[in-house]
């Protein structure tokens, strides 16, 4: 019988040809995968697995600016950038995408070096000048300056947003820059990217060199449940639980106009266009959890049935479009009730699609949102001060 090989167990031999990572992708799902378990568990066991994943993850910190690569090489150590990316640049919803998971292992284990590369990178972003406040999604980690001046509450920007406010959050609200941070941010995009269409809906439009693409991503879609999130720390509650109302509203609609009641990746409002994708390579829908994301915090936050109505509609739709032999897929064109399916189920559906669904219908009592803090690959991590793990031996 073969022998399992733990792929974080690596010596020279191993892993000649294939040994890049993304360290976000390995970060938000694996070390915060294992977090979890370890939180929900107490077994030490996950503590264990979890530092020697992170622990391969450290050498692409080695920076000048101390913002990291996107790629690491665990076999040699070596990292680097993608290369499509502006410049030579590391992304912003990438190297702004550590602090949950940092912070609580230096936390379970007592090693500060976790939070400190994570602080560093909090200073570094806090002490840039920002133009216009916003934040551009490239930045280069040799000199420490902003590569192209695009700006998205979607792709390349978005969970850099969500770890603000949930940084914070999980602090027990005692992390005051990361608040401050967040509603800077925020209403820096409020003033340039905030958008309503002749319809009356509310979106954030991209914000590339001074100009608006109306386009929002379905990735940008979990901004609804952020800011909701974010109105119970703020002294406008009013204010930012009507924009996660509104963005919800919207996100809802990108879903409701297609043939299949899924929604596109991405959607624009120009001319007579209103949240509907006109470019066919943005009609297709991956699985992804971000629409079902923001009805599952405005149900828990207002209570209001339309948000469970909502989610209902989605797994009616998943039932019907996606759910094949074995699982479930993506689907190539969401207006076509008959289109072909990609043949894929991302890990993203079961950690986070299938999670917020079951959450929307179960008691507040399951992962209580004043207990817990969820890390943007849906995995919860306990609230400092409201939520202690027994730790045990397996
Ligand atoms: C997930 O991997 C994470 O939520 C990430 O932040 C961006 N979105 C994908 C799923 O769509």
């Amino acid at each position: 019988m073969e022998r399992y090989h733990d792929p974080f167990e690596l010596d020279e031999h191993s892993y000649k040809e294939s040994s890049e990572l993304s360290v976000f992708e390995t970060n938000i799902r694996f070390v915060g995968g294992l977090l979890a378990l370890y939180a929900l568990t107490g077994d030490k066991m996950y503590k264990e697995k979890v530092v020697k994943i992170a622990d391969k993850l450290l050498p692409a910190f080695n920076t000048p600016s101390g913002i990291p690569n996107s790629m690491v090489n665990v076999r040699t150590g070596g990292s680097r950038n993608w290369g499509w990316a502006s410049g030579g640049c590391s992304i912003l919803a990438e190297f702004g995408s550590f602090h949950l998971e940092f912070v609580y292992l230096s936390e379970i284990t007592g090693n500060p070096v976790y939070r400190e590369k994570v602080n560093k990178i909090r200073e570094v972003l806090n002490q840039l000048e920002k133009p216009d406040g916003l934040y551009p999604n490239y930045l280069n980690p040799k000199t420490g300056r902003w590569g192209q001046q695009h700006v998205a509450i979607g792709a390349l920007g978005d969970s850099f947003y969500e770890y603000l406010i949930k940084s914070y959050v999980q602090s027990g609200n005692k992390d005051e820059l990361a608040k401050k941070m967040y509603f800077d941010a925020v209403q820096a995009m409020e003033k340039k990217m905030l958008q309503k269409s002749k319809s009356g809906m509310v979106y954030l439009a991209e914000y590339k060199s001074g100009r608006l693409e109306h386009k929002m991503d379905h990735l940008g879609c979990f901004c609804g449940g952020m800011f909701a999130l974010g109105a119970e720390h703020s002294e406008d509650k009013a204010k930012y639980m009507k924009l996660g109302a509104d963005i919800a509203h919207t996100c809802h609609e990108s879903y409701d106009r297609s043939a299949t009641k899924l929604g596109p990746e991405a959607f624009r409002f120009d001319g007579q266009t209103e949240a509907k994708s006109i470019r066919q390579n943005e009609k297709y829908y991956i699985l992804r959890p971000e629409v079902l994301e923001t009805h599952f915090y405005m149900w828990r936050f207002t209570k209001e049935q339309k948000y469970r109505d909502w989610a209902w509609e989605a797994v009616n739709a998943l039932n019907k479009h996606c759910k094949v032999d074995g699982g479930f897929t993506g689907i190539r064109d969401v207006y076509q009730e008959h289109g072909s399916q990609d043949d894929v189920q991302q890990s993203f559906f079961l950690a986070e699609t299938l999670k917020y669904l079951y959450l929307t219908f179960s008691e507040d009592t399951v992962i209580p949102l004043n207990k817990w803090v969820f890390n943007t690959e849906a995995h919860p991590f306990p609230i400092q001060g409201a939520n202690t793990v027994k730790e045990i031996e397996s």
